[in-house]
């Protein structure tokens, strides 16, 4: 016959079994740390506390998974950049149906927006184009004399869908 003790000890266990169980989970969407300053890939589905949108399982991504966003919602990201530098960024994303306009800020100041195009295949069902990825064109940003900064997308206007982003491409010129 067990004793009181041994009954609480063998929960304890099985509740650390329970948070093991969602830490591996957990842990599976830990962020890469793939960070020269020089050339930042920022995974969108790891954005910072507080940013708005969710983050979906998709295939044709490094991690197979992306931040969905829709209209009206912004996502932050901090970055550690080399100061007082010219580097170029786009955006990779999929968007199945109809355009968002998406605005990419640094540290709060747009560097530019561009339009989300269709990438269902012609043809195609609806909800196919979400596996198929873009590439927005290229911005221009140039870092002030901090090293850490914050990129943000804000989602300016778009279709009741949203969009997916897979991730944000800072590399110095
Ligand atoms: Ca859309």
């Amino acid at each position: 016959m067990k004793t009181l003790k041994q009954i609480i000890a063998g929960t304890l266990v099985a509740g650390l079994a329970l948070g093991a169980g969602c830490e591996t989970s957990t842990s599976e969407r830990i962020p890469p740390k793939s960070q020269d300053p020089n050339n930042v890939e920022i995974y969108a589905a790891w954005p910072e506390d507080g940013s708005e949108g969710h983050y979906i399982n998709r295939g044709n991504t490094k991690y197979g998974v992306v931040w969905h966003m829709n209209c009206g919602q912004r996502a932050n990201y901090n970055a550690t950049l080399v100061p007082n530098s010219t580097y170029s960024v786009n955006v990779r994303y999929s968007n199945d149906g109809g355009s968002e306009i998406v605005s990419i800020l640094y540290n709060n100041n747009s560097i530019g927006r561009f339009e989300t195009q269709n990438t269902r295949t012609a043809g195609t069902n609806p909800g196919d184009g979400w596996i198929n990825f873009n590439s927005s064109q290229t911005f221009t940003m140039n870092t002030g004399s901090e090293s850490n900064n914050t990129i943000a997308l804000y989602v300016y206007s778009g279709d009741p869908y949203g969009v997916d982003i897979d991730k944000i491409s800072v590399v110095k010129k």
